[in-house]
């Protein structure tokens, strides 16, 4: 399917005519990067069930299982690195708007990107605010005990996995489960640079999870327009002004060089 430059055009007059501005980025934008996505024909739910790994229930039952997952996805995720969409997205966010990312991506990509693009620079304005943590952070099951950990679990016993220094309580994955909070603080922050923005780019989301999928409404809601960037339509499809009909790692690029073109 071929990109419609009259809509390219649309979103890059939208952006540049918008000091304030947000993004909300689902898996989609990882895509590229070699990050299997949740839903759809690659995605890890394909295989995995929810219920049977990402809720507080299904580490109740088996820990083990559960942590062997996130295992697997961790050194998995060790190897790739940002895309082209990534590093778009960060360029957007170290240049002059003010620009949020919001991610509901727990793999560390766009922190990656922030970092590289900075350089010796700055990286604060292009780091996101990760509505579902992190797959590289560890947090204790009974105390506020909180870690980043990159390292492999131990697999020879059934009874060596990882547990608190401080309270000896079992260690989890920082990410949230269904079911489960987002932090009130975070997710507090996401309406309300939301609700500020003239513009909000929804990027590589279903937008079938919800708060985070609520997100991007409050930016409609208070009067702004959505940008859509997905090879397929979500339900906020018909809320979007523009909808962008490619991948984030090539479109990305696309609208930051059509809005240069533009001086903006
Ligand atoms: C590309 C691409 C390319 C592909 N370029 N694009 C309101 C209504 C209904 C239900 C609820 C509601 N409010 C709350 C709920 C319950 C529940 C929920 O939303 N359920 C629905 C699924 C029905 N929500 C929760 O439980 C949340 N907690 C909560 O609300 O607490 C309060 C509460 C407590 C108790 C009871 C009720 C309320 C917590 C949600 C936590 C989600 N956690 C996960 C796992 C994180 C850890 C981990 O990684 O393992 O987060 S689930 C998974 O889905 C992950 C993702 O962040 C999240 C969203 O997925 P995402 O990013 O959209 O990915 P995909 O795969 O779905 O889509 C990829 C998209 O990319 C597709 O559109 C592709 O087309 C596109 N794409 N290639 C651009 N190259
Ligand atoms: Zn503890």
């Amino acid at each position: 399917m071929g990109l419609d430059a009259d809509a390219l055009n649309r979103a890059s007059a939208l952006i540049s005519q918008s000091d304030i501005i947000s993004v909300l980025s689902g898996a989609g934008v990882s895509a590229e990067s070699g990050v299997p996505t949740f839903r759809g024909e690659d995605g890890l739910w394909k295989n995995y069930a929810p219920e049977e790994l990402a809720t507080p229930g299904a580490f109740r039952r088996d820990s083990r299982l559960v942590w062997e997952w996130y295992d697997w996805r961790r050194g998995l995720i060790r190897d790739c690195h940002p895309n082209p969409g990534h590093y778009a997205l960060a360029r957007l966010a170290l240049g002059p708007k003010r620009v949020r990312i919001v991610t509901q991506n727990v793999d560390g990509l766009h922190e990656a990107a922030a970092r590289k693009t900075a350089g010796d620079g700055d990286p604060t304005p292009a780091l996101p605010l990760e509505l579902h943590g992190s797959i590289f952070r560890v947090k204790c099951t009974s105390c506020t005990y909180k870690v980043p950990h990159r390292e492999p679990i131990p697999t020879e016993t059934a009874e060596d996995l990882p547990r608190c220094p401080v309270c000896a309580g079992l260690l989890r994955p920082d990410v949230v489960w269904f079911g489960e909070s987002l932090d009130p603080e975070v997710i507090s922050e996401a309406f309300e640079v939301a609700q500020a923005s003239q513009v909000c780019l929804v990027v590589g989301t279903s937008a079938l999870v919800h708060p985070a999928a609520s997100v991007p409404m409050a930016t409609h809601q208070a009067g702004g327009s959505l940008i859509e960037i997905n090879p397929t339509e979500t339900p906020l499809t018909p809320m979007a002004e523009v909808s962008l009909r490619g991948t984030s790692g090539k479109v990305l690029p696309l609208l930051l060089d059509e809005m240069n073109s533009r001086g903006t």
